[in-house]
């Protein structure tokens, strides 16, 4: 450890005093015109999809505690699972001049209007966990997040192994995610694409459940009803396949035996499931986005370039992997 002599010690709290006294007078300018805030510190405007999920959840805990380890001042908001209210959110992060602008879109299209507003204000904006349609790339300056497609895939390229020598028709049914939303949309690409290879794996049936565990019972029910021989089923998040677990057995089936599950994201509760036999895959997508947003947006404050694309590291489970896996589930 590192002794200060004693006048050392007084310049440096004399500095800090000075320095608090300077960012407090700068603090209360953001009424002023013109610009952002220039205090040294970062402010950070975010506007997360909603609670429709324990990856929301996990993702959400995982944003907040970030910004407070990196020191980012971080005004958070939640839209609801609404478009409407992501756009109001980020209007008024513009007005109040943040530093930086960050959120997981809710759909992929209908965001040119909001973010061009952000450009000439110029407040930089990094898109988080989903991505948008928007053509101009200059919108933004990068997408931090997983690949769904890639999900999708790997989910599929599974069930294709497991059911190699059936000599019949395999029917999968599909809880999809939230209609529009960048994960719903190549979560069923990416699956759609791998279970090509063999023509007897058919989706029967594929409808939205809203990323919610209330959809997926929902949705299960209805497809219980309407279809009399379900083989699969492949849930675009744990949640979905959480709710569905209890349609399946209300009908007096056996989840993980009479249907196979098949689910995306690996949280705890979809890990527990996975781990008790009831799911039988997971492809993981990590909801930890919060150190490396943190990161990027001291980054693009400081003017520094960044990769236009992030990736997310993820893997995928077997039930013996969960079980393995289980106990440091941190989320
Ligand atoms: O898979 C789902 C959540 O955008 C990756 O949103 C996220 C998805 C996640 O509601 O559980």
């Amino acid at each position: 450890m590192r002794v200060h002599s004693a006048p050392w010690r007084a310049a440096t709290v004399l500095a800090s005093v000075l320095l608090v006294g300077s960012m407090a007078a700068c603090g209360n300018s953001d009424t002023g015109g013109g610009g952002t805030k220039d205090d040294g510190k970062i402010t950070m405007g975010f506007s997360q999809v909603g609670a429709e999920s324990g990856w929301r959840t996990a993702n959400t805990v995982s944003i907040k505690e970030a910004a407070t380890a990196a020191g980012i001042e971080l005004k958070f908001d939640d839209a609801q699972q609404k478009q409407e209210n992501q756009i109001k959110a980020i209007r008024n992060y513009i007005q109040q001049k943040v530093d930086v602008i960050a959120f997981s879109p809710v759909v992929e299209s209908g965001w040119d209007t909001v973010l061009k507003e952000a450009k000439d204000a110029k407040i930089p904006v990094i898109l988080t966990d989903r991505s948008v349609d928007s053509a101009d790339k200059s919108l933004y300056k990068t997408f931090l997040g997983s690949d769904f497609v890639k999900e999708g895939r790997l989910a599929g390229e599974w069930l294709v192994e497991q059911k190699k020598t059936a000599s019949g028709p395999v029917n999968i049914v599909e809880l999809q995610g939230s209609t529009g939303a960048a994960p719903a949309n190549d979560r069923k690409k990416g699956f759609g694409e791998a279970i090509a290879a063999n023509p007897n794996l058919k989706v029967i049936a594929s409808q939205s459940g809203d990323f919610t565990r209330a959809g997926g019972k929902q949705v299960m029910e209805q497809f219980l009803k309407a279809n009399k021989q379900i083989d699969v089923l492949f849930a675009h998040n744990d949640d979905m396949g959480l709710g569905a677990l209890e349609a399946i057995t209300a009908a007096g089936k056996v989840p993980g035996k009479d249907i196979t599950i098949i689910t995306v994201d690996a949280v705890k509760d979809g890990m527990q499931a996975l781990a008790d036999g009831k799911f039988n895959f997971i492809a993981e997508c990590s909801p930890l986005l919060g150190p490396q947003l943190m990161d990027l947006a001291k980054k693009v404050k400081a003017g520094e370039e960044v990769p236009a694309r992030i990736e997310t590291e993820e893997t995928t489970f077997t039930q013996a992997q969960a079980k393995e896996a289980l106990p440091n589930r941190k989320y």
